[in-house]
């Protein structure tokens, strides 16, 4: 483990590179010794000085949940970040992409919690009874690593790549929709630019659930009620650039419309 110091540190230069939207190298190339721990204990530093600020914690994202994402970035674990509210956009409206790097749009299924979930092992049937609902949401993500290139406890340090998200279409209880099924279209100005179906995140989306709750009862904290999960990209991320349309349809579920300023 990393001394306290170097990861306040980090969190300084991971800071810095968000707010000033400059790419930066890997972590690990100057801190070769960082673990995948360490990265979430630079996330715990970067929450602590986010909410000093006045800002509000919204929920979790999961990341590199599904075959496409890992292959598509190399890391083949799943990752935890940070939602904060204020970098939530309204379907039908715009996201603002100037203060970001090289942003890229995922298509994602989200929880909202109505109960809090606790202990290690928690079942399918406690996620369900957990949920208010489930809803599309489509997640922008932004490294702030070159060319997006990173390994585990970068990516980690750097909140997975979290950077805005818009939840929409239609909210739908848990059980009322097959949720290893749901069949998704990316369409970015009118143009399908990817296929998935819910079951591509770790076989059901629901596990994603499974594993946040225990991986938060190992920091002895708790899902609290009230609290937004996205699941993780069902489909690749794709680049997005100012002036873009951005569809996402979900089956049994209705889509997201959003342009890119
Ligand atoms: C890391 C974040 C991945 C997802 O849904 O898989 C992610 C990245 O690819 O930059 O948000
Ligand atoms: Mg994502």
């Amino acid at each position: 483990m990393l001394d306290r110091n170097v990861i306040e540190k980090i969190a300084d230069i991971v800071d810095e590179a968000q707010s000033s939207a400059r790419a930066i190298a890997k972590i690990t190339d100057a801190y070769p010794t960082m673990t995948v721990d360490d990265g979430y204990g630079v996330q715990d530093v970067l929450l602590r000085r986010w909410l000093e600020r006045g800002r509000e914690f919204y929920g979790y994202k999961a990341g590199l949940t599904s075959r496409a994402k890992m292959v598509q970035m190399g890391v083949d674990v799943p990752a935890f970040g940070l939602m904060m509210r204020d970098t939530c956009d309204p379907d039908g409206g715009t996201i603002p992409t100037a203060g970001l790097i090289h942003p890229r749009v995922e298509a994602e299924i989200a929880f909202v919690m109505s109960r809090d979930l606790a202990g290690p092992e928690v079942s399918i049937e406690e996620i369900y009874d957990a949920t208010d609902y489930v809803q599309p949401a489509i997640e922008i993500i932004d490294s702030r690593f070159e060319n997006f290139r990173f390994d585990l406890p970068s990516v980690v340090a750097d909140n997975c790549s979290s950077a805005r998200l818009v939840m929409g279409g239609r909210p739908r209880r848990p059980r009322e929709v097959d949720l290893a099924t749901l069949g998704c279209v990316l369409e970015i100005n009118g143009d399908p630019v990817d296929f998935a179906a819910s079951g591509a995140i770790l076989g059901h989306p629901a596990h994603v659930i499974q594993l946040l709750v225990s991986w938060l009862h190992g920091r002895g904290q708790v899902l609290k009620a009230g609290t937004v999960v996205l699941a993780g990209a069902m489909t690749a991320a794709h680049a997005i650039k100012p002036g873009d349309a951005i569809c996402a349809r979900f089956q049994d579920m209705g889509s997201i419309n959003v342009k890119v300023s």
